[in-house]
């Protein structure tokens, strides 16, 4: 500034310190938002940014930013961000805030991210009382995806969606977020707020101070809405949209405080710490004595994949729990990654086991070295998968010949038959498992015996699963024509 204007005419107002000083994520243009002139998203932010900065709390906050116009809010503020799916911001929130108590956790949500596709999130994060920071942006109409109607749309409004005005015996009634979340007991304070006019957005600079507040001293639930102008979409210029806001908007959405019960309520008790990694495996009762990572270390790289497939109702998902339960118990990362159809009973049902003594990348077993199939059609339609050197285990008394692969080895085994023989013909799935044991000596019997201990609680399942398991170990040995495979090596 020229050094002739004086002290007290010199400009107040800068850029809010936790906003970058360029945009570097933008690219060709980091000096400016992509918001459009006159948008009500660039003045919101400006505020919360005013608002961080304010109250010092750059480093503690978390902003979750939604699908909508303001999907690049992560561009723009340096604090902590993240990204979230159509409507999941405040279950995110719920979760960023659970697992780091002390940060401030900032949910921003526009009408069509909150009120509609997400508006069972909302309504649940305000009645569990989460001590989150909801910031909604209500423009009354989907902005980013052109103009289609909104819940929040007012009726006689033409949308995308509604070329004739929104009517109500068809579209329902704009639905009122703040009204309806103050018939909960779970919020502490919820304030409908807007961007027509200075006073407005000053009163609404100072109900999100006040929402952030209430974060940081543990009150819980705040909510601000804020009407705010969507000139592109409502075809206005930034000026008509503001005063649109301020004389139409604010008849359909009265403004003010819905409730506030923030002299009332008593900062929540912050929440147990959460117990050191090396407990957990006490916790979960994994048995450690013998030195579960040295023991997988000592036995080379293993990374196993492994595709159970079959119908519902024939244990494929327990089998697959069981090899990776007793995986993890000696010592090995794991992963099981359930896929089954709608239908409660028969339809295909098939999970994905990674044993590793890496870190897993991906749950999902695209190819395997292990397929277990425990039908005909998911042989018919993993074999393929199978990489070469691998092992099928197959439910039947042969392969079908058409499926006959000379680069694995292909056991065939009745294994709900043999199961029938102990007893329960339901244990095929843990006859299978006695194969697989045997088939590819991947893990110690006694290591399957303690995970399955842990898993059926029922001790007559647990004697016929018993019985069972060593009814498959048995029936390879006496079958085998090839010789057994080591364990799956990376
Ligand atoms: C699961 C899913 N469904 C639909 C979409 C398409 N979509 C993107 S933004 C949006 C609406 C956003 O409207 P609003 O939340 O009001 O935000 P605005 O753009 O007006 O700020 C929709 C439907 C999507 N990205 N993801
Ligand atoms: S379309 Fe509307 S909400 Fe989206 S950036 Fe433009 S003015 Fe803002």
């Amino acid at each position: 500034m020229p050094d002739t204007i004086p002290a007290n005419m010199k400009p107040v107002h800068g850029k809010a310190e936790c906003l970058y000083e360029s945009y570097f994520r933008k690219g060709e243009n980091p000096h400016q938002t992509h918001y459009c002139p006159g948008c009500g998203h660039g003045v919101a932010l400006k505020l919360l940014a005013e608002a961080i900065d304010e109250l010092g709390i750059r480093d503690r906050v978390i902003i979750v930013s939604p699908v909508g116009c303001s999907v690049f809010l992560y561009y723009y503020f340096d604090t902590g961000n993240v990204q979230v799916a159509h409507g999941r911001a405040p279950a995110v929130a719920t979760g960023l805030k659970r697992s780091r108590p002390d940060a401030i956790v900032v949910s921003y949500q526009g009408d069509g991210d909150l009120a509609a596709i997400g508006s069972a999130e909302i309504l649940h994060a305000a009645n569990r009382g989460e001590s989150i920071t909801s910031i909604f942006m209500n423009n009354a109409i989907y902005g980013m995806t052109g103009g289609q109607m909104a819940p929040t749309t007012p009726l006689g409004k033409k949308t995308t969606t509604t070329p004739f005005g929104r009517a109500s015996h068809k579209d329902g009634y704009p639905i009122h977020i703040s009204e309806m979340l103050s018939a909960l007991d779970g919020p502490v304070y919820l304030e409908r707020v807007a961007l027509g006019n200075v006073k407005q957005i000053l009163g609404a600079k100072r109900a999100i101070r006040k929402a952030l507040e209430n974060q940081m001293k543990g009150l819980g639930f705040s909510l601000v809405e804020v009407l705010s102008p969507c000139p592109t979409i409502w075809r206005m210029d930034p000026v008509e949209a503001q005063r649109h806001v301020r004389e139409f908007m604010t008849t359909v959405y009265p403004l003010g405080v819905k409730c506030d019960r923030t002299a009332q309520t008593q900062p929540k008790p912050a929440p147990a710490p959460p117990p050191p990694l090396e407990e957990l495996p006490r916790l979960l009762r994994i048995p450690l004595e013998e030195g579960p990572v040295q023991r997988a270390q000592a036995a080379g790289e293993v990374d196993c994949r492994i595709k159970v497939a079959g119908f519902g109702g024939q244990g494929v998902l327990l089998l697959g729990q069981l090899i990776a339960e007793a995986g993890m118990d000696y010592g090995l990362d794991v992963s099981w990654l359930p896929s089954y159809g709608p239908e409660m009973r028969s339809g295909t049902s098939n999970c994905h086991v990674r044993l590793c003594s890496r870190p897993i990348d991906s749950p999902l077993v695209s190819r395997s070295h292990v397929l277990i199939a425990l039908n005909e059609p998911s042989l018919r339609k993993f074999l393929s998968f199978v990489l070469p050197g691998g092992t099928v285990l197959y439910n039947g008394t042969e392969i079908p010949e058409d499926l006959r692969r000379g680069d694995v080895a292909l056991y065939a085994l009745p294994f709900f038959e043999i199961a029938d023989k102990e007893g329960a013909a339901k244990a095929g799935n843990i006859v299978a498992l006695g194969a697989l044991l045997e088939a590819t000596r991947l893990l110690p019997a006694e290591v399957v015996d303690h995970a399955m201990a842990r898993l059926i609680k029922s001790e007559k399942w647990l004697e016929i699963d018993r019985r069972a398991l060593s009814r498959g170990m048995e029936a390879i040995r006496s079958m085998r024509t090839q010789p057994a495979k080591e364990p799956c090596h990376a």
